[in-house]
């Protein structure tokens, strides 16, 4: 080869690379993504009637006010509280619950309250897989467009999982977490759980004070301590089995199934027991169907405190709750949750509170103050971790560790509680203004600390966090009026939570921080591949002419040399 031809390649190939570099110092056109190709869903869910906000009185059953965009059916609650077997049919088929999913019979002490509860139990599985079609059945979203898979203890119900025929949406009966139970300290309660799911559970008692076996129900043969390896046998599925306790000490409990405890803890089969101090005419509200505030507290609560809120966080690996959705056949769920599934290689990836993540926390699980009230917070962390809970603009005194009453000269006051699995703790949130317990009022945040509790898959805000609202921060929806037109109806969509929106594209309007679009010329990575392969052509090209053309390149450099010579020599002789 000339060469001339070699000089021409490399001039061809500097020049490429100059006029390259130039085209990619020119910065990208920032792209916006459209607000209408978003989908919005609407912040407070249209199905839930603002007139259960209200403080009222059903079945003789007083009920108090909830300002949240999402509050509690009242007919539930009026239910729970007088048992499904003392109330009319009208309310009954208010509430979606089986007449016989709480019967309340005999007020043994004579103090104007039953004590003999007993409470049926089902176990419902969410977000799970079916043969009929492409995606999950019946749904519940933990924030817009996230739907793990999971379990929960449910209260006994009637009809269908879903709202309706054409609804894939769970019943509202139906959801995470499972639902809180509170008795009363002496009541003989009876949970009877009916294994409506495809594999075998059972309910461990945490906490409250019950006997290891009883022998008056299953026959003599099953103890009362849910733990398949001591006191009992597996419950199978379609089978039942009672639990009978008669409490003898108050406080904040947990329940939770003791089968493979590592998944169905995790999966949901979790949820808060409360036993409350024996009073007269103490009708209780029996359960708490998604936690959060309690309109109808217990009269030794109502002694003491303003309100009470029961809020549980859990967390979810995503792997986990993945695993009821890759099958219908119940021996492959069991192989990778059994034996494939490793939960020491696990890593918690959804955050919730009350069986929700923020936006969605905003709509039901805020404690919603006032000045100068007492509010009593029962917390569980039912997750795999500690968590690190902080209340801004309060800091709050807790009285109890794990149902115990704590010295109250010893009580401790501070801003952060950390929770280890399982352990309850019980706060006093006093919303004085003195600096200490609160610095005023405002729409303040109560987070997990720890930075990844207030993700949603990597993404935040998402995670558990919730907020302290004082009613004068809400707006008419009983949503958190945030100050200086900040929006929070982007967290709404699921194309937030899919990664889908530079989230600061809108801080300015000049969109400073937006997403910037496809780059003229190369990015740095194709530079670099493309400089390889020119690179690699060119030391081709080179060692072709060396093995190839070795005799015209020898006479080449022969005839370059003695040129450089005859040079040499003529300059010698001039
Ligand atoms: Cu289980």
């Amino acid at each position: 080869m000339p060469i001339r031809y070699f000089i021409a390649i490399l001039a061809f190939s500097s020049i490429f690379f100059a006029v390259n570099t130039q085209a990619s110092l020119k910065l990208p056109a920032t792209v916006k993504v459209d607000p209408a190709a978003l989908e919005f869903e609407p912040m407070c869910d249209p199905k839930i009637s603002p007139s259960w906000r209200k403080a009222q009185v059903i079945e003789g059953v007083k009920i108090e006010a909830s300002e949240q965009c999402s509050p509690d059916n009242p007919h539930l609650i009026a239910a729970v509280v007088k048992g499904t077997n003392n109330i009319s049919m009208g309310t009954l088929m208010e509430t979606g619950l089986s007449p016989d999913a709480i019967i309340k019979t005999d007020d043994i002490d004579g103090d104007g309250d039953p004590d003999r509860i007993t409470i049926k139990l089902e176990i419902i599985e969410l977000n799970g897989r079916t043969p009929d079609f492409e995606g999950v059945i019946p749904t519940f979203d933990i924030a817009p467009g996230i739907q793990p898979g999971a379990w929960v203890f449910a209260p006994k119900t009637s009809g269908m999982s879903t709202e309706n025929f054409e609804s894939l949406r769970a019943n509202s009966l139906l959801r995470l977490p499972s639902p809180v139970i509170r008795v009363e300290v002496g009541d003989i309660v009876q949970i009877v759980l009916e294994n409506t799911h495809y594999f075998p559970h059972t309910i461990h008692l945490h906490g409250v004070d019950h006997p290891f076996s009883h022998h008056e129900y299953n026959g003599g043969k099953y103890g009362n301590d849910g733990v398949p390896q001591t006191s009992e046998i597996n419950l199978m599925p379609g089978e039942r089995r009672v639990y009978e306790f008669q409490p003898r000490q108050p406080g904040t409990m947990f329940y939770h199934c003791h089968v493979q405890t590592h998944t169905h803890l995790a999966m949901g089969l979790a949820g808060m027991i409360i036993v409350e101090e024996n009073r007269p005419n103490n009708w209780l509200q029996t359960l708490n169907v998604g936690g959060g505030k309690v309109r109808h507290p217990s009269v030794a609560i109502k002694e003491q405190f303003d309100q009470e809120y029961d809020l549980q966080y859990h967390a979810m690996d995503k792997e986990l709750h993945e695993i009821i959705q890759k099958y219908n056949d119940p021996r492959l769920i069991a192989r990778d949750m059994n034996r494939r599934y490793d939960l020491t290689d696990s890593t918690e990836d959804y955050f919730t509170l009350n069986g929700l993540s923020f936006p969605y926390t905003l709509r039901e699980s805020m404690i919603i103050a006032e000045p100068n009230q007492k509010i009593k917070l029962r917390m569980l962390n039912s997750g795999g971790e500690m968590v690190a809970i902080h209340t801004h603009g309060h800091k709050a005194t807790i009285t109890h560790y794990d149902g115990v009453e704590h010295n109250p000269a010893a009580q401790i006051t501070r801003d952060v509680f950390d929770m280890a699995p399982a352990q309850r703790l019980d706060l006093t949130l006093n919303t004085t203004n003195d600096g200490l317990h609160n610095y005023g009022e405002g729409a303040w945040l109560f987070h997990d600390h720890r930075e990844k509790g207030i993700t949603t898959d990597g993404m935040s805000e998402g995670g558990s966090m919730s907020m302290i609202a004082y009613k004068s921060y809400l707006n008419e929806l009983g949503l958190p009026k945030v100050a200086h037109g900040i929006d929070l109806s982007v967290f709404f969509t699921k194309e937030y939570y899919q990664r889908r929106i530079p989230i600061w594209q809108d801080l300015d309007q000049t969109s400073s921080l937006g997403a910037a679009g496809v780059r003229s010329g190369m990015d740095p990575e194709t530079r670099t591949t493309m400089l390889n392969l020119v690179s690699g052509f060119l030391v081709g090209i080179l060692i072709y002419l060396i093995i190839a053309r070795r005799q015209q390149a020898k006479a080449a450099m022969t005839s370059a040399i003695s040129r450089l010579k005859g040079l040499k020599g003529s300059k010698a002789n001039d």
